[in-house]
């Protein structure tokens, strides 16, 4: 089941479940307000299985707007957690080249602070790239939404972006090269009721249009993640508390050649096909 938060004609913020026919079931009717209590549920699935037998409001997509589905959890994101991840950075950076080689392989994982969830974007919200980076991409990962139990409880579609230029100058630039205004973008909505083996069957596509034409396509497979998402949420809850849950992303397999950065206006369209689509534009911040 996909569980989604929008707003309204109204501007009133309302969660709902998005289904096969593009249409959003409103859960206001049946006195739900927030998705963090759907997520804390004993057992989510069911408990939305449940509500939408109950008579709820009916939206289209064109009446409302979605909203990123992120409440109150912190975002975080695992990183080199694909070959492809770990080949693209050892060739941006020598400096830090055996970095990225070693935490590929290494028993830890690379797991860092992505955004607080207030400044998360949703889809069709722009997302920034920043005025003193000369070489920026958008890294498509799929997002393990994590309950404050520690379960992966569903999952959503995330655009973890960077400033290469500046991680590869020196990988203690890290949090300057991804943590900025409009670096995160998560949605469309949270993907309830699937196992890690069913995600693993998942395409993750990107595509980047300027002026109407496709300047840049990629594909991977969620299955080419070398680390299990257990073990990639285990550690991120190691010593640490989440009262509301987290979000992790699981790190990027598409990276565009040397000679590709991102430019203003760019549309950049995720797909995960067992969750949906995620279109942003990119503007300077
Ligand atoms: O090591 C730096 C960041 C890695 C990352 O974001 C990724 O692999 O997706
Ligand atoms: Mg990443």
């Amino acid at each position: 089941m996909k569980l989604c938060r929008f707003l309204t004609s109204q501007q009133e913020a309302h969660v709902g479940l998005l289904t096969d026919e593009n249409q959003v079931l409103g859960l206001s009717d049946a006195g739900v307000n927030n998705l963090t209590s759907l997520l804390e549920a004993e057992n989510p699935l069911q408990r939305l299985k449940a509500l939408s037998q109950q008579s709820l409001a009916r939206f289209s997509l064109n009446q409302i707007q979605l909203l990123s589905p992120v409440e109150r959890q912190e975002v975080w994101a695992a990183g080199v957690t694909y070959l492809r991840s770990k080949k693209a950075r050892m060739e941006e950076s020598n400096f830090s080249a055996n970095a990225y080689d070693r935490v590929y392989s290494a028993q830890r994982p690379e797991i860092f602070f992505k955004s607080l969830p207030e400044k998360v974007v949703g889809p069709g919200e722009p997302v920034g790239i920043r005025t003193d980076a000369q070489w920026n991409v958008p890294e498509p990962e799929l997002a393990l939404v994590i309950n404050s139990r520690g379960t992966i409880v569903g999952y959503s579609i995330g655009n973890d972006m960077s400033s290469r230029d500046i991680e590869g100058e020196n990988l203690l630039y890290l949090p300057q090269a991804k943590i900025y205004h409009r670096s995160c973008a998560i949605g469309p909505c949270i993907v309830v009721g699937s196992t890690e083996t069913m995600a693993r069957t998942w395409l993750i596509t990107l595509q980047i249009y300027r002026g109407g034409g496709i300047v840049f396509e990629g594909q991977t497979t969620v299955n080419q993640i070398k680390r299990s998402f257990e073990e990639l949420a285990s550690y991120l809850y190691r010593s640490q508390i989440f009262p509301y849950g987290a979000v992790l992303l699981t790190g990027t397999g598409i990276v565009p050649g040397e000679n590709f950065t991102l430019q203003p206006d760019d549309e950049v369209r995720i797909e995960v096909n067992g969750i949906g689509v995620l279109e942003n534009t990119i503007i300077m911040v």
